[in-house]
């Protein structure tokens, strides 16, 4: 597993003291980090990893569920190049743009769906989520509704680390931190069907039922006071919860029926990753508001945005005035010219028809295998994300005590035997470069059926100690 000639010029001992020394991670913490060390990688080459000792990692996150196209493609890197070469950068503030910018949102326009001819740009999704908060705003101001300015969202969700993102994110541990969420934001409960359904209540039946906890926060608050609603088509960092296919049809009605705007956050699900090039367009619904980030770019450089449906776009155009917000880095040419470039390379290789047609069916049929295994209760699939949600007792899929830490022993082992694996809780996830191929789904199945092994081994010895 090791290769000597990926060592690094310092060694892994000497990266570790500099990093704990200086660097302050995200979602860490730092002293625990100090403590043990932070794993450095220092190469990729398609869907592999090298870290400082040299050994091989199969990353089944895509980096952090953006690098789409894998690893060390040529074709990104000369757009970068030749854009840096011809110029690195310039804003697009003062009624300037550059060709890279005008040409990315051209193609953003053809490749979203049509109620799309619009795009703000951002340099990343919480960023880009910051823009959603400030234009739903700013949409029914300009209608004469400024009280129309709460937005809904969801438990669990994650739409980013700033203060607007954190604050429609539905995640508690960030809320309790810098005084969160701001005013005018609500969370409603997800549809989680393994962990939120009634005993023998169908997919279905609970998909219907929880997108009406959607129209009851309505009426509750008044259709007159609501501005927005948000959700990522399949929760992502909450651990890949993917709807009933009931739910976003049946939310799609309620914002209908209330006026109320769709926001779909397409940082995870947006460019091919649940088989379509946007995850609105799998689960049947027309958002007014899209934000993206990650597979953009495939993670290369920093990028995000908002693509601004028509219904936004010609009330902020014909009778908006002035929009006041914007980034210095929004529309930057080098993250526009390698978006370009990826966008290109994802359509000439067919990889939104190869994740629909090959790998994301072929990575469901693998995926339902591990049904079998002793730990796991429920596995579910979309594109090519997948989740493996570990259980004590899979008759009555009764989980783990949470300070078992289940799921990070997992991901100990996953760490520890080349593969790279999130724990979301006990829900094991994984969502690889979109590039993957079959005998490479097989390599990484083996992997986690390994992994899911010794971790029920680790169960076991501590059910007899
Ligand atoms: N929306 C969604 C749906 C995301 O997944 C963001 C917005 C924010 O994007 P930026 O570029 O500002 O990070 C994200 C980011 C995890 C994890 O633990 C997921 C994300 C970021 C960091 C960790 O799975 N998603």
């Amino acid at each position: 597993m090791t290769d000597p000639t990926h060592r690094t010029a310092r060694s892994t001992a000497d990266w570790q003291a500099a990093d704990a020394a200086h660097y302050l991670h995200p979602f860490t913490d730092f002293r625990s980090l100090a403590a043990k060390g932070s794993r450095v990688i220092v190469s990729g080459e398609n869907i592999y990893l090298r870290d400082s000792d040299g050994a091989r990692i199969l990353d089944a996150m895509s980096g952090l569920w953006c690098v789409n196209v894998g690893y060390g493609r040529t074709e990104l890197i000369e757009a970068a190049t030749r854009q840096m070469t011809t110029l690195p950068f310039y804003n697009s503030f003062f009624q300037t743009a550059t060709p890279p910018a005008i040409e990315l949102a051209e193609l953003l326009a053809q490749v979203t769906p049509p109620q799309f001819a619009h795009v703000f740009f951002s340099g990343s999704g919480s960023e880009g989520n910051d823009t959603v908060v400030r234009m739903v705003r700013r949409y029914w101001d300009v209608l004469g509704q400024p009280e129309r300015s709460v937005i809904i969202s969801r438990k669990n969700a994650y739409h980013g680390s700033t203060m607007a993102g954190a604050s429609l994110g539905g995640m508690s541990g960030m809320h309790e931190q810098g005084g969160l969420p701001i005013p005018g934001i609500v969370h409603i409960d997800q549809p989680f069907w393994f962990e939120n359904a009634n005993p023998g209540e169908s997919r279905d039946a609970f998909g219907l039922r929880a997108a009406g906890w959607l129209e009851a926060k309505i009426l509750e608050l008044g259709a007159d006071r609501v501005a927005a609603f948000i959700g990522e088509p399949v929760q992502g960092a909450g651990g890949v919860i993917v709807p009933p296919d009931t739910y976003w049809p049946e939310i799609q009605r309620i914002c209908d029926r209330h006026g109320v705007l769709l926001v779909s956050d397409e940082v995870i699900c947006g460019f091919g990753r649940t088989g379509r090039w946007f995850g609105c367009e799998t689960f049947g619904f027309r958002p007014d508001l899209m934000t993206f980030a990650k597979g953009v770019t495939s993670g290369y450089v920093p990028l995000g945005g908002v693509m601004v449906g028509e219904r936004i776009a010609r009330v902020l155009i014909d009778q908006g005035g002035e929009f006041n917000h914007g980034y210095t880095y929004s529309g930057h040419p080098v993250a526009c010219a390698v978006a370009l470039a990826n966008i290109r390379l994802v359509q000439r290789e067919g990889l939104v028809e190869r994740v629909r047609d090959d790998t994301g069916p072929y990575l469901a049929e693998r995926f339902a295998t591990l049904l079998a295994h002793p730990l796991v209760g429920e596995v579910q699939t979309c594109g090519l994300m997948g989740a493996v949600q570990l259980v004590q007792d899979k008759a009555t899929n009764r989980t783990f005590a949470p300070e078992l830490g289940i799921g990070m022993v997992c991901r100990g082992h996953c760490f520890g035997n080349g593969l790279i694996m999130r724990a979301v809780g006990d829900r094991m996830i994984v969502a690889p470069p979109l590039v993957i191929t079959r005998a490479q789904i097989d390599e990484m199945m083996a992997l986690i059926e390994r992994c899911l092994d010794l971790t029920l081994a680790d169960v076991e010895a501590r059910g007899r100690a």
